[in-house]
């Protein structure tokens, strides 16, 4: 299973391909509509988020609510288009003219950009690098979400921090995660700490300035031995970090302990191993975070990313002219002062779509019902071992 997403951030829609999703997978506009609306979410999000409401339409792969094995399309139009028609226009008659922007932001694509590919308008550029883009993302990932709905497997994702506001609530299960972070506006399980991030991002906005974070996602319901510690690109926490660095913004991930990991010696790292007849093989802590030599060990998943601030900033920082090279003050596009809540929901379909692809290859199949089968008498055979 892979995916493609295709769209500019003011061009008439974003658009994600999936191939590869097996038949039979429940699927429809309202599912995936529930996640575009998540992202769009949280205390921090710019004027572009009262203009759109992302809906999304399905225009192949499924029918009757369940998916045909065929490529899925996903189509999620921008609203904003109707002001940008005419410079974005595909056409020769386009504006080019009006929207240019020459003065690259510190920290984006645009420079380094607009050199590779040979473009004096950095429009060309940030364009399509804008996380505009996750909102396709999402789309398309959230197909590897209703797959492991099916099999019970369940991604949660929330924030824990935002500048110098951290969350201080430890050990809380997926579920009151799942269910506190619901009612924040920054996806944030501790009302306390939300509290504190919100004054963050309040101030940050005050000064014409950004924030970045970090964020959770922790996943259930897995079963041992997905990825293999076989070969470079088999192993499942490479293929979920590579997922998460591809999102915008996201300067590092870490798994279980993670970083804290090189502090600490290894009788304090390693999970040690018991048996019970009733449980079969367990551990009593889980700093692997659910991985161990590229291979899920059967425990939660735990990873960790963290967002940079992001590089627009309404107090512009240095930057020059990209064709006169003369110092100017970097170009303000609207954009977002957080958008780390944000972050972490594309954070959660992206994995979700790893994980599906990993199942896939291990029970891979056409339909539900024949990966059903392979699934159930891999989890016999590991029941006895
Ligand atoms: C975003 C849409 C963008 C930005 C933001 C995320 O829309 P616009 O540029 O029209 O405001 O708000 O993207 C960035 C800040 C960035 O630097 O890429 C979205 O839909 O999430």
């Amino acid at each position: 299973m892979r995916y493609l997403t295709a769209g500019e951030s003011h061009g008439p829609a974003l658009t994600g391909l999936v191939e590869g999703l097996p038949a039979g997978v429940p699927l429809t506009e309202e599912y995936i509509n529930i996640q575009l609306a998540r992202r769009q979410g949280g205390y921090g999000r710019g004027g572009r988020m009262e203009i759109e409401k992302d809906r999304v339409s399905i225009t192949s792969g499924v029918r009757g609510g369940l998916s045909t094995g065929g490529p899925v399309c996903l189509v999620v139009e921008n609203r904003d288009w109707a002001n940008w028609s005419e410079i974005m226009s595909p056409g020769v008659d386009a504006n080019l003219e009006e929207k240019v922007v020459t003065k690259p932001r510190p920290g984006h694509a645009d420079l380094a950009g607009a050199i590779k590919y040979n473009h004096r308008d950095i429009r060309n550029i940030l364009e399509r690098a804008s996380a505009r883009e996750t909102a396709a993302r999402v789309a398309a990932c959230t197909t590897g979400r209703a797959l492991l709905e099916q099999l019970g497997i369940k991604v949660t994702g929330h924030v824990i921090r935002i500048g110098t506001a951290a969350i201080s609530l430890v050990g809380l299960g997926p579920e009151e995660i799942k269910e506190k972070s619901a009612q924040s506006a920054l996806l944030c399980a501790d009302p306390q700490a939300e509290e504190e991030m919100k004054k963050e991002i309040d101030r940050a906005k005050q000064e014409g300035d950004s924030l970045g974070g970090v964020f959770e996602i922790v996943v259930t319901g897995l079963p041992v031995g997905l990825g293999s510690h076989a070969q470079y690109d088999r192993k499942l926490d490479g293929r979920l970090a590579g997922a998460m660095m591809s999102l915008q913004a996201i300067k590092g991930v870490e798994i279980g302990l993670g970083f804290k990991s090189g502090e600490l010696k290894g009788s304090q790292v390693h999970d040690e191993l018991f048996y019970d007849s009733a449980r079969g093989f367990y551990r009593e802590t889980n700093r692997a975070g659910g991985l161990e030599g590229g291979i899920t060990n059967g425990e939660p998943l735990v990873l960790r990313a963290v967002m940079k601030p992001i590089p627009t900033l309404y107090k512009p920082l240095k930057s020059l002219d990209l064709l006169t090279k003369e110092p100017y003050e970097a170009s303000v596009e609207r954009s977002d002062v957080c958008a780390v809540p944000a972050a972490a929901v594309v954070g959660e379909a992206v994995v979700a779509f790893e994980i599906a692809k990993a199942f896939l290859e291990k029970f891979g199949g056409d339909s539900m019902v024949e990966i059903r089968r392979n699934y159930d008498s891999y989890m016999d055979y590991v029941e006895q071992v």
